[in-house]
């Protein structure tokens, strides 16, 4: 069978919270300490999900981590002095941005012909940081097939990683040979630039890619001061089409020159400031969404329902979708509950360009698995959580019990 590329969202857990740990977030910052509906959120994903299984024909999912994770909160040894945040740590649901799992270079561009993965790091924040460990753990059932795929170790702290956000691919087709983008931030004025360029070019040689098939490009930092705390929040990459904000990167021209010089069909289509300002674009995250080719061949961009209700953003859609471009579909989808933390429907997915068939198919969706999969959310999930809930015991073990549930009825106890 052919490659094809498979969208892996992630389920969102049952301790997903709003406890503003994300410094350069705006939205996880600006909801912080507003109640969550983690059994809401969830569902919301997985109908994301459903939409696109229908429209693909494929999608695959990873599972949420062990929440709270017992292994930090020893770590960071609590005795009621520490403060709130570092208390809600160990609490966090953010493996749900799956685009933050790990960086994926397909089979076609890699030395040895092998699908390899590269787990995020992300040890800017220390809510993100805990994730790998368990992340890679679920890689390596997932993608367990050697013959086919590569599970790397993380690349080491200092040089910070935060996987596919800041990663694209150029490709006439996800089975063709690409040219892989990776963006990097060098400075984010008073927030942090979270994706060092030393950790983006030891993933390319850790991947064996082609010199010449790479990009490495810097990120704006005024981008990253606005708010764009990852570049997926203001570009995105499908095939030949880079959708971008003007603003995206610190050398705008410099930048589709140095793509253009390594895949010469590149066309962007870049949304000037005059249309949609930073500001707006960061607000209500156009760009954070799913570029999608359909089966017959056109592009569909899967954006959050935020953009339908921004006058200068739809009126940008509705030009789009009537104009000659590429991307001649927009698709609002309801993922409310993420994005108040600061997650769209592309940090919710880790594309995988691979044979469906060498994936482990219990991390593969189909409707029965999906109505299978809202069932056990439905009983199991947390109606609502309050940040001041974080540390109860009762809690605590509802989520366990949640989690262990879900693991149970995809057969995937071996995560427990
Ligand atoms: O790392 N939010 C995540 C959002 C990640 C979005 N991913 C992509 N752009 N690909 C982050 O900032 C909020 C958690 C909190 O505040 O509790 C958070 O971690």
């Amino acid at each position: 069978m052919a490659l094809k590329e498979i969208n892996f969202d992630g389920i969102v857990g049952p301790s997903h919270n709003y406890a503003g740990l994300s410094l350069g977030n705006i939205a996880s910052a600006s909801h912080k300490g507003d109640p969550s509906y983690p059994r809401a959120a969830a569902l919301q994903g997985v109908a994301k999900m459903r939409g696109n299984l229908a429209r693909l024909g494929v999608q695959g999912f990873l599972l949420p981590l062990p929440r709270p994770n017992a292994l930090l909160e020893n770590v960071l040894s609590f005795d009621g002095s520490e403060a709130a945040a570092l208390r809600a740590a160990p609490w966090s649901a953010s493996s749900m941005w799956t685009a933050n799992a790990a960086t994926v270079s397909p089979a076609p561009d890699t030395s040895d012909g092998k699908c390899h993965l590269t787990p995020a790091n992300l040890v800017t924040m220390l809510h993100r940081a805990q994730e790998w460990p368990d992340t890679k753990r679920q890689l390596d059932v997932a993608f367990g097939n050697s013959d086919h795929f590569t599970v790397h170790g993380p690349v080491p702290p200092t040089f910070g990683d935060e996987g596919a956000a800041n990663h694209g691919r150029f490709c006439e087709g996800h089975g063709a040979p690409g040219v892989e983008l990776f963006v990097y931030g060098k400075t984010g004025g008073k927030f942090p630039a979270r994706q060092h360029e030393q950790a983006s070019r030891l993933v390319a040689r850790a991947h064996g890619l082609d010199p010449e098939k790479c990009v490495f490009i810097e990120q704006n930092p005024a981008a990253i001061e606005a708010g764009a705390f990852h570049n997926d929040v203001v570009s995105v990459v499908n095939e030949r089409v880079l959708f971008t904000h003007e603003e995206a990167f610190a050398n705008r021209d410099g930048a589709y020159e140095a793509i253009r010089a390594k895949f010469p069909a590149l066309e962007v289509v870049e949304v000037p400031s005059s249309a949609v300002s930073m500001a707006e674009a960061i607000r209500t995250y156009l760009f954070n969404a799913q570029l999608l080719t359909l089966p017959g061949g056109s592009m569909a961009l899967i954006v959050p329902e935020e953009c339908r209700e921004s006058a200068s953003v739809w009126k940008y859609c509705e030009e789009m979708m009537a104009s000659n471009g590429p991307i001649r579909e927009v698709i609002p989808v309801d993922v409310r509950q993420s994005m108040a933390n600061g997650g769209g429907p592309a940090c919710l997915r880790l594309r995988v360009a691979c044979d469906p068939a060498h994936v482990d198919p219990r991390f593969l969706l189909d409707e029965a698995k999906a109505d299978l999969l809202e069932r056990v959310i439905g009983e199991t999930w947390p109606e609502q959580i309050d940040p001041s809930d974080l540390g109860n015991e009762a809690l605590a073990s509802d989520i366990v019990a949640a989690r262990t549930a879900l693991l149970t009825a995809l057969g995937l106890e071996e995560l427990n």
